[in-house]
């Protein structure tokens, strides 16, 4: 979704003496830790283009190290004022209680409403939902999906008159699998017609498992879907990202998809952290006129980084890579 005409788009050019297709922001991390009292950790973290400036929704690990998402807001995407305590996510059903535990947020804005998919525990990991309209309340909906379920990522427009969503089924621990696949609701609440996308690769830097990143973003040649893709290595998992191309209308039809990840961990804060060697993009912000986009992702499972591509730079290296 591209921001407001007014709003700031949070942006640094290309250095001189970088050839790479993806390139950091300069004062990475760009959001820290220390930025909420409470906070252990702050990294995997959704943010979209609201009113004149931008809202947030943030996987902050607390000093219980309890795994909580807070709500923040900025007016240029960089500086971010993130609340000390957690949001409510009230239940629509009369039988739930309100959720606290939760991380892995994305926000999907789809016909002016703002939605929360996250990674919620019920029974297990499984795909919560909620919406807001005005980031103050927030409203709970039933659970997407029968655990174990991880990387629900809504599609920001109805596809065939129905919701559609991504997610990467799982299991109950640090799952050693994992395939990207498609389902579509009517009603944000009974979720089927569910499509195999992707799997992982048959070698290289996603050939462990792969799951959605950002909310996906529509092209004139398809949805532009960013996915981590994990490696397993001898010393554990290594969590990098790279591209695909999906069918406007049949998204579980991979049009294309880069054999090379976009981004690897290479800096110090995406290679050393509570969990090493992990960069998992949550959002993009995408400026239609100048083809810029920002990408957001968490670092090490300790900080946000910042990040700066170019949508036809991107569109030829899916095809190309
Ligand atoms: C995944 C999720 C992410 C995390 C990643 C690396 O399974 O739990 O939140 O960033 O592992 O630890």
């Amino acid at each position: 979704m591209s921001p407001a005409s007014t709003a700031v788009f949070p942006w640094e050019e290309r250095p001189a003496n970088c050839n790479e297709i993806i390139w950091r922001y300069s004062h990475n991390p760009v959001i820290k830790p220390s930025q909420v009292p409470c906070g252990n950790s702050i990294f995997n973290s959704a943010i979209i283009p609201f009113r004149d400036g931008y809202a947030g929704v943030f996987r902050v690990d607390n000093r219980v190290r309890q795994m909580r998402l807070h709500r923040g807001f900025s007016k240029d995407a960089v500086h971010w004022e993130i609340d000390e305590d957690p949001t409510v996510f009230v239940p629509s059903g009369k039988d739930t209680a309100p959720f606290q535990y939760g991380y892995d947020p994305r926000v999907c804005t789809i016909e002016g409403r703002h939605y929360v998919s996250w990674c919620n525990g019920y029974h297990g990991p499984t795909i919560g939902l909620a919406w807001t309209d005005d980031f103050e309340e927030f409203h709970q909906l039933e659970n997407a999906f029968l655990p174990y379920n991880r990387n629900g990522v809504l599609f920001p427009r109805k596809i065939g008159e129905r919701y559609a969503m991504i997610s990467r089924p799982s299991d109950t621990g640090h799952t050693a699998f994992g395939d990207i696949f498609y389902s579509e609701s009517p009603d944000l609440c009974f979720w089927g017609r569910h499509r195999h996308v992707m799997g992982p690769a048959a070698e290289g830097w996603d050939a462990t498992k792969i799951g959605g990143g950002p909310v996906p973003i529509e092209t004139s040649e398809g949805w532009l879907l960013f996915y981590h893709g994990v490696l397993t290595s001898c010393n554990g998992f290594v969590y990098s990202f790279g591209v695909a191309l999906l069918d406007l209308d049949e998204p579980w039809n991979v049009i294309a998809r880069a054999r090379s990840y976009l981004m690897a961990p290479s800096e110090d804060y995406e290679r050393v952290g509570d969990v090493p060697n992990v960069v998992f993009p949550c959002a993009a912000l995408h400026d239609k006129d100048t083809g810029r986009i920002a990408l957001y992702y968490g670092a090490a499972d300790t900080v946000v980084g910042l990040a700066f591509c170019k949508m036809d730079e991107i569109l030829n290296f899916v095809k190309t890579a």
